[in-house]
């Protein structure tokens, strides 16, 4: 037996693998779904045979077969601070404020996830966790109601605690303590059937607003989706009915572009599933569900703050119902957005990776960022997309209410409140675009050296 231990990537490799086989178990829809993405990602490689260059190829590969995100929603401070704790176990940490209120859902966000290039290399997975925000619902009676459920449950195992607490002290887990660890933290994340409130205290929440009703009303803070990585998102929108799989009706985010940008998403629809409540009367929930997505150029804040304007202009004229309809208003509206590599890197639209050309060597008076233009235009200094990694509020909103029934939100669209999510976090979220920014600097520090 070995005392080493392992590498948070491994644990977070081991953790995301055997999720994905509990979810594919309680939700058969995402085995499907993961068939669907895995088939058509080949034959997209079989017809995009240059996607990735040959030296990060067997990589690359692996990260897209085990590549996904999952979702979670909270109800407490405690709660959030301690997942944070889980999380970090594997190597995952909170990047990103997404405020959803505006959308009319009570809740803020972060995405724990790996945030080195060679972690997100051997295992890009992250989980969307929001914290219910008590102070929106607006019916005083409820909201104490609320919170008294919350306080009642722990949706920690014992033993996981005992685990994260180990991790904490001995700077890692050793091979069995590790397989011990996944199996213990995936009981937070499993399905309840049963509730832990009346029908009746279900039905009054649900009123209020549904997703209350989801985040209070059950054990533990089942996963709500996973969500694979396609390579042609348009393809498998267009397939899923020959598999059984009825998608929303739109694709989520930007349309479909030469040089992807950020995230475009689609899901099906959640599963209506049989509850049994502690009054011993039965009754139906629908919040689990499945998602794809197709994921491109991480844009910088001049670029992001034009994709928010095009989108903003795109759903003011008008939005579509069907999703080819959509696609053409989408295109239209996004006709403005530069849509060649060279354009979106001139323009310091998104961020790239810079290499030199296999085989090219940069003359040694030239080797200085000054000559990056001229480096650049003689082919020895190439450059390629760096991936989005993050979320997108307003497809997140979007797929919450797709979800939940768009029916009435019956709360205050508050103001978002990054620093109350942060005391309740305990600690700062990392700024995603510094972390972009970072892996753009790091690819042009190793080409010149300074
Ligand atoms: C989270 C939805 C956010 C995404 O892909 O944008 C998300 C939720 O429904 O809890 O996962
Ligand atoms: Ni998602």
């Amino acid at each position: 037996m070995s005392n080493e231990l392992i590498a948070p990537d491994e644990i977070r490799d081991r953790f995301s693998k055997a999720m994905s086989q509990m979810y594919q178990q309680e939700v058969p829809q995402y085995g499907t779904l993961l068939q669907i993405v895995k088939e058509t990602n080949a034959v997209y490689l079989n017809q995009h045979p240059s996607t990735f260059s040959q030296d990060v190829k067997a990589a690359e590969l692996n990260r897209l077969e085990v590549e996904r995100h999952g979702a979670i929603r909270l109800g407490t401070a405690a709660e959030l601070a301690t997942m944070k704790d889980l999380f970090a176990v594997m190597g995952m940490s909170p990047v990103g404020y997404y405020d959803l209120s505006a959308a009319g859902v009570p809740v803020h966000s972060t995405a724990f996830r790996p945030i080195s290039e060679d972690s997100l290399r051997i295992n890009p997975f992250r989980v969307f966790t929001s914290l219910l925000r008590m102070e929106l619902i607006e019916n005083e009676t409820l909201r104490e109601q609320a919170r008294q459920i919350l306080e009642q449950r722990d949706i920690f195992s014992p033993r996981v605690r005992e685990l994260i607490a180990q991790q904490q002290q001995a700077g890692g887990l050793t091979d069995a303590e590790t397989n011990e660890f996944v199996i213990e933290a995936l009981k937070t994340f499993r399905w309840h059937s049963e509730a832990q409130v009346s029908l009746a205290t279900y039905n009054a929440l649900l009123d209020h607003h549904r997703l209350i009703a989801d985040v209070v009303c059950f054990k533990g803070p089942h996963i709500n989706h996973l969500t694979p990585r396609t390579l042609d998102i348009d393809l498998v929108q267009r397939v899923m009915p020959d598999y059984g799989i009825t998608p929303k009706e739109v694709i989520e985010g930007p349309p479909r572009r030469q040089v992807p940008i950020l995230l475009r998403q689609t899901s099906f629809k959640a599963l209506s599933e049989q509850i049994r409540f502690i009054d011993e009367h039965s009754g139906k929930h629908t919040a689990r569900f499945g998602e794809i997505e197709q994921r491109g150029l991480a844009l910088t804040p001049k670029g992001r703050a034009l994709y928010d304007q095009l989108l903003l202009q795109a759903s003011a004229s008008g939005n579509k119902l069907d999703n080819d309809s959509h696609q053409r208003h989408m295109e239209a509206a996004f006709a403005d957005f530069p849509d060649d590599a060279e354009q979106l890197r001139s323009k310091e639209l998104g961020y790239f990776r810079y290499h030199l050309t296999p085989g090219a060597t940069i003359p040694e008076h030239n080797v200085s960022r000054d000559n990056l233009e001229d480096l650049i235009h003689a082919r020895v200094v190439i450059f390629e997309p760096i991936i989005y990694e993050d979320f997108l509020p307003v497809s997140a909103a979007g797929i919450f209410q797709s979800n939940l029934g768009s029916d009435k939100s019956a709360v205050s669209s508050g103001n978002p409140n990054q620093q109350a999510f942060e005391s309740a976090l305990g600690c700062k979220v990392v700024n995603e675009f510094s972390l972009y920014a970072a892996i753009q600097e790091a690819s042009l520090r190793h080409i010149f050296d300074d």
